[in-house]
């Protein structure tokens, strides 16, 4: 008897061994695999654009098996700054964020950098004197968007149009460059000029509210056409035209930025004339900087994204290839 319960007792103990072996690896294992984290701050939900690039940021992490901390700002510089503290509260490994506006960041990246979080500016760039604020910039050149815009305005009207334009939100990278590099080109147009210019904030809803006051206005009658800022903009000034009885894309030319599934069943409708691409699918691009930075690979300081142009007749085929 006595025999047997020794038997059983250095099975029991040489059973706690092995669990507790295997519970030491497990943990060990665990914490070499340990997530990567990674804050993200994103601007907002303005636009089809913007949902399409936080789906592409969100699928990605989610496939790559990195945690992250997404924060909407609701189109807020403050709720952005609280944000990208609060990473760096709560130790993150990296920061990403797109910026609603260009300036104002410098307090905020200093306090980043301090924490030694390193910063991947993701679609809009910010305007500060230090670039070692940020280790790199991953988004479209939105001047050469609006140099595109320009480009097929000059075209599609021989170089003659009294224009509406719908601004992106004041003071934000793509409103300022994609302004830039049209004004560049039309200014090479003496029948170009731009008659009326005002924010939209990128919203549809605030797009249709400013083109039904460019539509009352008295000098209404001369516009002949649009450049929106972004296809939500436009699509909610050819509400506007139609409400008003102007036919969009015939009465006034109508050319915006981005290419949201929207702007090509438009232009599918006849209603819109042109969108100038800018690709919001940029989670790949941005999860493989992070990983880059982990791995202390050197990045360099802008990467860009492919983008093209549409117009009317090329609608139809490529709706069916439009993956946002
Ligand atoms: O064009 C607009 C969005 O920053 C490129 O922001 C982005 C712009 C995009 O709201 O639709």
């Amino acid at each position: 008897m006595k025999k047997h319960f020794s038997q059983t007792e250095s099975l029991v103990k040489g059973l706690l061994g092995s669990l507790l072996l295997a519970t030491i690896c497990a943990v060990g294992a665990r914490a070499a695999e340990k997530k990567i984290v990674v804050g993200f701050s994103q601007i907002g939900a303005e636009s089809g654009w913007r949902t399409a690039n936080t789906e592409s940021i969100k699928a990605e992490a989610a496939k790559r098996g990195i945690e992250l901390k997404f924060a909407d700002a609701q189109q807020k510089q403050e709720n952005q700054i609280k944000a990208l503290r609060s990473f760096v509260a709560q130790g993150v490994d990296v920061i990403a964020f797109s910026p609603v506006v260009e300036t104002g960041w410098e307090w905020v990246l200093r306090e980043i950098k301090r924490a030694g979080i390193p910063v991947v500016l993701s679609d809009r760039a910010v305007a500060v004197t230090d670039d070692s604020l940020y280790v790199t910039f991953i988004g479209a050149d939105f001047v050469e968007e609006g140099r595109r815009a320009g480009r097929w305005l000059a075209k599609a009207s021989d170089g003659k149009a009294v224009i509406a334009e719908l601004v992106g939100t004041p003071g934000s990278a793509p409103a300022i460059d994609r302004k830039k590099g049209f004004t560049e080109v039309i200014g090479q147009y003496p029948g170009m000029k731009i008659v009326k210019s005002q924010s939209g904030d990128f919203t549809r809803a605030k797009g249709k509210e400013v083109m039904e006051s460019f539509l009352k206005s008295p000098d209404a009658k001369q516009i002949t056409a649009l450049f929106a800022h972004n296809d939500d903009m436009a699509l909610g000034a050819i509400q506007a035209m139609e409400e008003a009885g102007v036919k969009p894309g015939k009465d006034i030319l109508i050319v915006s930025i981005d290419g949201v599934h929207g702007a090509f069943e438009a232009m599918a409708a006849g209603k819109l004339n042109c969108t100038v691409e800018c690709n919001p699918l940029i989670g790949p691009q941005l999860f493989d900087a992070v990983d880059a930075i982990l791995a202390k690979k050197k990045l360099p300081k802008r990467t860009q994204v492919i983008e093209g142009v549409f117009e009317q007749s090329q609608a139809a085929a490529e709706l069916p290839n439009r993956k946002y």
